[in-house]
C-alpha cells in the first residue's frame, strides 16, 4: 500500500521555515537540526527535504542523489562531533523508528545520530 504523506507533521513545518530549529548542517536533499528532547550529548536528526515518511519509503522511492547525499550527511555529522571509530573516537548510534512497533512519533523519515557517552544494549528484552 502507498505511504499517505501528512504536510502538517512537524518536521514538514521545520523543512516550511514555519517553526524554528537548530540547523546542524543543510545541503540541497537534506536537513540536520537538533532534537528539541536530546537524548545524549549529542542528538542530531537526520531528514531528507523529500516528502518521505518513514525508512523504507525513503529507501525504495527517493533518487539516487537524495540518497547518496543522506548518507553523506550522516558521514559529516559524525565527523563534525567527533564520534568516528575510525577517527579513533568512541562511536555512536543511529536509529530510525518506523511505525506502531517502532515508535515513531513524527511521520516524516529522519534518522537520529547519538553519540557522546555509553548508549547501553540496542534493545531492552521485550
Ligand atoms: P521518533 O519517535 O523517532 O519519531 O522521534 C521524534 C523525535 O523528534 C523526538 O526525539 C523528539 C523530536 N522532535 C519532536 N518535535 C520536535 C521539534 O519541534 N523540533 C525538534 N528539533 N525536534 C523535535
Amino acid at each position: 500500500m502507498p505511504y499517505n504523506y501528512d504536510d502538517q507533521n512537524i518536521f514538514a513545518k521545520i523543512l516550511r521555515g514555519e517553526i524554528p530549529n537548530e540547523t546542524v548542517l543543510e545541503t540541497d536533499h537534506t536537513l540536520a537540526f537538533r532534537d528539541i528532547h536530546p537524548q545524549a550529548p549529542v542528538h542530531v536528526l537526520v531528514i531528507p527535504k523529500g516528502a518521505y515518511v518513514c525508512h523504507d519509503h525513503f529507501a525504495a522511492e527517493a533518487s539516487e542523489a537524495e540518497l547518496v547525499d543522506f548518507m553523506r550527511v550522516t558521514a559529516r555529522i559524525c565527523a563534525m562531533h567527533g564520534l568516528s571509530p575510525g577517527d579513533g573516537d568512541d562511536g555512536f548510534r543511529v536509529i530510525a523508528n518506523a511505525g506502531t512497533h517502532g515508535v515513531q512519533e513524527v511521520p516524516h523519515y529522519h534518522l537520529h545520530i547519538l553519540g557522546g557517552r555509553p548508549l547501553g544494549r540496542m534493545l531492552e528484552p521485550a
